[in-house]
């Protein structure tokens, strides 16, 4: 019953996708026009940074410093394509929901740390982000889709917070709980997914040096569209992994089934490790579309990030590490 669809919206071929370099030549053109004589105003309501406030309460904090280490050989992918192409299921299942997501009130914002931890607690988000230092790293991001982008986030490292919360020796995985509340995101009235989005890491994982939590891109406070106001990026795992607006942080002996593990199992898995020799179901994962640029280019295994991360696989028999 809860598990009717079988076909995600997303998980349509690439042929018949909205392909956005048609939509961002159509902002082109419209751009062009606006120049040609449609006036100022256009222009305007055009402009990319939607989704930040201003008053944001925790915009003292950026931009935060860059750290050097974590750079990357391909473009960043310009603010407005990213604050206008989501994956965000909450408010809509297409690409076009930045708009719908402005209705999420991200302050004040709770977080539930509990679990197998020392103490169970709760923390308000402007408290968590003042704790511990930021820094701005650039990462690459690779849909499941077989798209990707190139962010600059800002964040602090997921060990970071692990260590804050002080699991007992009997935590083997985080499991991290998206809110819910479907007045607020009429996605969540559709029953047939099983709100709210829920996603896992290993405690191994966790305290891996890339595996970071996201407050801020592009120097600012990070738009509601993204995740705000935190989120997690796993650059080496399929996007899917990397959960948005997080409330909940659970530390556990068991091992969390995903969202869409739970929608699809036989085509999305707990590892969803980056690998283009492994197609999805029904398409392959050679190639990714690099938004915005128009171009294709190779998949890397672990999205390039191996160095840092393979050796925490390497001795995994009969695991599905790569869907
Ligand atoms: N809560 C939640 N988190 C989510 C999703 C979602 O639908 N809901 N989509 C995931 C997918 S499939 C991707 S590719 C990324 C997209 O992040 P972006 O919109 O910042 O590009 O968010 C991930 N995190
Ligand atoms: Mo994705």
């Amino acid at each position: 019953m809860a598990h009717i669809i079988k076909r995600k919206d997303w998980a349509i071929g690439e042929s018949q996708a909205t392909p956005e370099d048609v939509f961002f030549n159509r902002r082109q053109i419209v751009k062009g026009l606006g120049m040609a004589g449609l006036g100022l105003a256009t222009a305007v309501a055009l402009r990319p940074g939607r989704g930040f406030a201003a008053e944001d309460p925790t915009a003292d904090l950026y931009p935060a410093e860059r750290n050097e280490a974590y750079m990357i050989d391909r473009e960043i992918t310009p603010e407005d394509v990213n604050l206008t192409y989501n994956n965000f299921y909450e408010f809509g299942s297409h690409k076009q929901i930045w708009k719908a997501a402005q209705a999420l009130r991200t302050s004040p914002w709770d977080i539930e740390i509990d679990g197998l931890v020392e103490q169970p607690m709760t923390i308000g988000f402007e408290d968590l982000v003042r704790k511990i230092p930021l820094e701005e790293r650039l990462y690459r991001h690779r849909c499941v889709e077989a798209w990707s982008m190139t962010v600059p986030w800002t964040g602090f490292a997921l060990a970071d917070l692990v260590a804050l919360a002080k699991p007992l020796s009997s935590a083997k995985y985080v499991r991290f709980e998206t809110f819910l509340d479907p007045q607020v995101a009429t996605g969540q009235k559709q029953r047939w997914y099983p709100w709210p989005y829920v996603e896992g890491v290993t405690i191994e994982e966790a305290g891996n040096d890339l595996a970071f939590l996201v407050t801020g891109a592009y120097g600012k406070p990070l738009a509601k569209q993204l995740g705000a106001p935190i989120r997690l990026a796993l650059p080496w795992k399929y996007g899917f992994k990397s959960i948005k607006s997080i409330k909940r942080i659970s530390f556990t002996d068991t091992r969390p089934v995903s969202f869409w593990e739970e929608v699809g199992p036989a085509e999305y898995g707990f590892w969803a490790n980056v690998n283009p020799g492994v197609p999805h179901a029904r398409w392959s994962q050679k190639q990714e579309r690099v938004l915005h640029t128009g171009l294709y280019v190779q998949t890397q295994m672990f999205n390039g990030y191996g160095e840092q991360v393979a050796h925490l696989y390497k001795d995994m028999k009969g695991e599905k590490l790569f869907m």
